[in-house]
């Protein structure tokens, strides 16, 4: 088997996300980030399976819980942790935080803290990239398709032909409530009633991801109209930094984390993709090194002024955190 290195950086896209989150999480309990996070820990292999498929005119809207898909989508790990400690060299000067990371020479127009805005830029976006050979894609959760915009985009697109890819990551929950409680039918069933392509797929193996991501690009790229995707996958934390998560059903946790997507690429490289269990140790270890010289030179980074750039804001002191 020829082994292609290709697989191997799936993993490691993953593996940078699943750490660089770790980071953040260890940075806020310590003061050093402000604000909140909505970590997106167990789903990664939706953002990467994606962003495999991605080309260079195409355009990418995600969430609040965006820092999967910003990492994803190409931002730097040191832009976006810089980002996250308010520091001038980050992604958006320190002005973002968590929530609202937009990098457009990525590729990035947004992460959207209002539920649904995502779909509504990507829609947007697609009505020019519909000109250029290119595809937009909107990542949004479960809760979100009960918002009304959904099904003007849906609807708008779909009359248009308009190339949009709406990825709608199922993580079982919209914020504290179960999805089945607050939604009639199944999920794709909205796409095909206005006879949208759609897919249900399993959002915890990249390769599953990656393939339906290839011929969801390729059938909005060649002008057949949007397609819709239903990933199934799970937080492993609580919706943001303060929610312990305590609705949960028994063992449902323990029984995604056999499903976590890291495992299941790690199996997989070794079982299918031919490396061995060494290579993929050290790619494990290369993650952690990189990222701990990320951690180290973003608290060495730069805050922005104060009176400039609307940096009143970025006073640590004043919201609490550590100056
Ligand atoms: C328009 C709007 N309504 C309500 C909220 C508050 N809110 C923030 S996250 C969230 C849950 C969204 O759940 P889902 O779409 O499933 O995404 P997930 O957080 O699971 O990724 C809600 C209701 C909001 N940000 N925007
Ligand atoms: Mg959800």
């Amino acid at each position: 088997m020829i082994k292609s290195k290709a697989n191997l950086d799936l993993f490691e896209k993953m593996l940078l996300i699943r750490t660089f989150e770790e980071t953040v999480q260890s940075l806020f309990q310590k003061g050093e980030i402000v604000g909140t996070t909505h970590l997106y820990s167990g789903q990664e292999a939706v953002a990467v399976g994606f962003a495999a498929a991605l080309q260079a005119q195409d355009l990418v809207a995600a969430t609040y819980r965006g820092h999967g898909h910003a990492l994803a989508t190409g931002v730097t790990p040191q832009a976006l942790m810089d980002e996250m400690l308010g520091r001038i060299t980050g992604v958006c000067g320190g002005r973002s935080g968590s929530m609202n990371v937009i990098d457009l020479k990525n590729r990035l127009i947004g992460c959207f803290g209002i539920i649904g805005g995502s779909i509504g830029a990507a829609t947007g976006a697609a009505i020019s990239l519909a000109r250029k050979n290119g595809v937009a894609i909107a990542y949004f959760g479960d809760g979100a398709i009960n918002q009304a915009y959904f099904y003007e985009c849906l609807n708008f697109a779909a009359v248009r032909k308009l190339p949009v890819i709406f990825v709608c990551e199922n993580n079982l929950y919209s914020e504290y409530t179960p999805w089945e409680d607050v939604t009639a039918g199944a999920i794709r069933a909205r796409a095909q009633a206005l006879e949208v392509k759609s897919e249900t797929i399993d959002g915890n193996d990249v390769w599953e991801v990656k393939k339906a991501a290839h011929a969801s690009f390729e059938y909005a790229r060649s002008g057949d109209g949007p397609v819709f995707i239903e990933a199934l996958t799970y937080r492993f934390v609580g919706h943001s930094r303060s929610d312990p998560a305590k609705y949960r059903k028994p063992g449902e946790l323990d029984a995604w984390k056999l499903r976590d997507p890291l495992i299941i690429a790690r199996e997989r490289l070794v079982a299918e993709f031919g490396f061995t269990s060494e290579e993929v140790d050290s790619v494990e270890a290369a993650v952690k090194k990189t990222m701990e010289d990320v951690r180290e030179k973003g608290l060495k980074a730069p805050t922005p002024e104060l009176g400039k750039l609307g940096s009143e804001f970025m006073d640590l002191k004043r919201v609490g955190g550590k100056a």
